[in-house]
Formats: structure tokens, C-alpha cells, sequence
């Protein structure tokens, strides 16, 4: 399955989302993050997505979540295993590039609506400190068919 980051900025009770601009999830809040290149570890992929994606470096990160989307057969080349990171420390400020808008929100004010379907099923269990493991399953329209999801 290929493989994927997102990271999330928190800043106390505040967390950055991005509106991505363009290619998978356009049109959706969302973390920042991406597929590895060759020889990357997927914690330097996450930075250097956070780099290209907001212009922000992170310093620290934790991983805080494994995630599994599935999706039809026909669109399998779409499953994903993605690797969540938070981050509280970091270089530089927020801005907007090609493919993402940053927006600092409160954390109890996550546009869930505005989101991937399963985002409420695991973020919040993340963001009350607990490591979240989570399997997806997508129909052809991309809704959320079914979905499991461990925390502790
Ligand atoms: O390289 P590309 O832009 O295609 O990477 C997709 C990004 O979207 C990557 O950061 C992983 C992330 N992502 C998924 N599925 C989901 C999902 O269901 N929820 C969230 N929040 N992010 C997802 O690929």
C-alpha cells in the first residue's frame, strides 16, 4: 500500500489546517503532508511537505496516529497508509503557497464538515493525546462505508 504523512501545527488550544488548493482533497481542510520521494523516511517527508506545502519547518514531531483508507477495487491504486504527526515546535510562519492556505483554528472549532469524512473519528483522539489506529473504507463516491478506530 502506498504510504503518506499529515501533520498538524498546535499552538495551545489552537491547530492549523490548510485549504488545499489543488490534486487529492482539494477543497478541504486538512493537515499538511504527502507521499515520500526515494530514500526519504516518512518523518523527513513530513517535513519537507510542511516546507513546500506553508513554509514552516518543523523542529519536533510526534506520530500520533496510523491510519488505513481502502477504497474500491477499481480505485485501489487510491489506498493509503498514512502516518500522522503533530508538531509544537517549529521555524517560520505560516503562509500560503500553490497548493495550501494555512488558518490557525481553536481546537474546538475544527470545520469537521469541511473535512475527510473520517476526520472526526480519530482527530479528536489525537488531539486528547491518545495514539490512534484506524482502518477506512471509501465507496466510488468516496463516502465513508465503514471504519474501525483503536485509541489508547
Ligand atoms: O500527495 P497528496 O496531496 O496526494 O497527499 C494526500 C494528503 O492527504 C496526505 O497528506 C495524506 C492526506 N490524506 C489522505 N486521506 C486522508 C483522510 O482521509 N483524512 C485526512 N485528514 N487526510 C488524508 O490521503
Amino acid at each position: 500500500m502506498r504510504q503518506a504523512t499529515l501533520l498538524f501545527l498546535i499552538q495551545g488550544d489552537n491547530i492549523l489546517l490548510a485549504m488545499k488548493k489543488r490534486g487529492f482533497g482539494e477543497g478541504q481542510w486538512n493537515g499538511v503532508g504527502g507521499k515520500p520521494e526515494k530514500g526519504e523516511t516518512l518523518e523527513e517527508t513530513a517535513i519537507r511537505e510542511c516546507q513546500e506545502e506553508i513554509e514552516v519547518t518543523p523542529l519536533s514531531l510526534k506520530h500520533m496516529a496510523d491510519l488505513k483508507f481502502y477504497f474500491p477495487e477499481a480505485d485501489k491504486d487510491w489506498n493509503q497508509e498514512v502516518k500522522v504527526y503533530i508538531c509544537h515546535s517549529w521555524q517560520g510562519d505560516p503562509a500560503e503557497t500553490e497548493e495550501m492556505a494555512p488558518k490557525w483554528f481553536k481546537i474546538s472549532d475544527i470545520p469537521y464538515e469541511q473535512m475527510w469524512e473520517d476526520d472526526k473519528f480519530w482527530l479528536p483522539k489525537v488531539l486528547a493525546g491518545k495514539f490512534a489506529k484506524g482502518k477506512f473504507h471509501f465507496d466510488e463516491d468516496k463516502k465513508l462505508t465503514r471504519h474501525s478506530v483503536n485509541a489508547e
